[in-house]
């Protein structure tokens, strides 16, 4: 199969850059984004998110006409779908995903798909999406044959290689990650390995769709159930006088205990959202993968508590919260814990807040309007009594340990 023309269906964190790096390797790619400010940005060889080298990479490519964008699917030899999966809205406690996105996908590119073409889910997905998508093309088009009918011989291919990327640093990743390939038949899977291998230098192991869709909330899920048992530890330890971050350096010193970091709770849109779809699938069998998402959903509220009780031996407490994006070094501040607490904080009138965040110009408008001050560290430093880090930036990693000296501090990371 020759993929003279890829067009890239969602241009967002992972479609963005996705786009640009087939892009970058010579083939010419056509960006479908329903946000008609993202489409024009991108055309002006700029871009709408934040990650690095990405700018460099979309103005090369649009500058040199390998990268459009535009609001109108077009034909094309492959299609990657890379639109969001989140939860439905209005039922909090199901936590069931909506594929509401993947569904209007399928249908914009249904009415332009010929024979030949390879249809690409890279959308985190629960079990079974990718059936849906190609349920959905087959419904639009009963003029074409698809792998779920017409196996090896189907007019359309149809695969699951789900996103791996670890946002900051999507650009390397994208390249060097071995990719998971499931498509519904085996030739699905040869097509998918094909276009992958255009611009992956790690190794393209094939599988079935399910597996595929599995492999990916699978490894979300056990970097949630590892830190859901950091936290634990570090609410153990409290209670029992024990500094948490030198107990899991000395336990990680065996040769087969890896611990991840306790923190203010797990944030990000991937980590704390795709187990959730292995719990809708299997709620009976999923006991586990359940309790280490309401264990690390719970955290914010425990730090809140924690904070709430150093304020209380101050008559004016002035508490510098340092750190509001979801983790180091981003400027993500999207389901943040970070947030979360300083909002809870905030509400609860608790004191006099001061919000320290390198990685961004001024606060958002929901935590300005809270009253929240914006400071660079030195001043949060110097005005406040209680100090609570919750991202563990290189900019606090840096600063001199005596300023934390005479104040109450609360640390999350394990920074200090
Ligand atoms: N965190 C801890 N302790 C740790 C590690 C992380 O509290 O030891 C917290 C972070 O502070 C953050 C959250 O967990 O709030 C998630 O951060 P992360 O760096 O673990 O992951 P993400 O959400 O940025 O990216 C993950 C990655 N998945 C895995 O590492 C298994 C990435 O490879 C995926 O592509 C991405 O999810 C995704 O898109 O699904």
């Amino acid at each position: 199969m020759t993929f003279e023309t890829v067009s890239v269906i969602g241009l967002g964190y992972i479609g963005l850059p996705t786009a640009a790096v087939i892009a970058s390797r010579g083939v010419k790619v056509v960006g479908v984004e329903i946000n008609q400010h993202a489409v024009d940005t991108i055309n002006a060889g700029n871009i709408h998110i934040v990650e690095p080298d990405l700018d460099i990479v979309v103005k090369s490519v649009v500058s040199t006409g390998f990268l459009r964008a535009t609001t109108q699917v077009e034909k094309a030899d492959a299609f990657m779908i890379a639109v969001p999966t989140p939860f439905k809205h209005g039922n909090d406690d199901s936590h069931s995903p909506d594929l509401s996105y993947i569904e209007s996908a399928a249908k914009a590119i249904a009415p332009v798909i010929e024979a030949g073409n390879l249809v690409i889910l890279e959308s985190t997905s629960p079990v079974g999406a990718t059936e849906k998508l190609a349920g959905w093309l087959k419904e639009a088009r009963p003029d074409l044959t698809f792998p779920q009918d017409a196996g090896e011989q189907a007019d359309i291919k149809v695969a699951h290689c789900p996103e791996r990327v670890l946002p900051g640093y999507v650009l390397q990743e994208l390249v060097s990650n071995d990719r998971v390939i499931g498509g519904i038949s085996p030739a699905c899977s040869a097509a998918a390995v094909e276009l992958y291998k255009t611009f992956v230098r790690g190794e393209c192991i094939v599988t079935n769709a399910r597996t595929a869709e599995m492999a990916k909330l699978t490894e979300n899920s056990f970097r949630d159930v590892n830190i859901a048992f950091a936290n634990e530890l570090s609410t153990i330890c409290d209670q029992l006088h024990i500094n948490v971050w030198e107990l899991i350096k000395l336990a990680n010193r065996h040769p087969r205990v890896n611990i991840l970091n306790p923190g203010p709770g797990v944030g990000g849109h991937c980590i704390a959202v795709d187990p959730w779809f292995i719990v809708d699938s299997c709620p009976e069998q999923a006991k586990l993968i359940k309790q280490a998402r309401l264990t690390n959903d719970a955290k914010p509220h425990y730090v809140v508590s924690q904070i709430k009780e150093a304020a209380d031996q101050f008559k004016r407490p002035v508490i510098a919260c340092l750190g509001l994006a979801f983790k180091a070094d981003i400027d993500d501040l999207r389901e943040s814990p970070a947030v979360q607490i300083v909002q809870e904080l905030a509400n609860a009138s608790v004191g006099e807040l001061i919000a320290v965040e390198p990685n961004i110009k001024a606060l958002p408008d929901n935590l300005a309007s809270q009253g929240i001050e914006f400071a660079n560290l030195a001043s949060a430093l110097d005005k406040a009594n209680v100090v609570v880090i919750l991202v563990d930036h290189k900019e606090f990693k840096a600063a001199d340990k005596n300023a934390f000296a005479k104040k109450v501090v609360i640390d999350t990371r394990g920074l200090l």
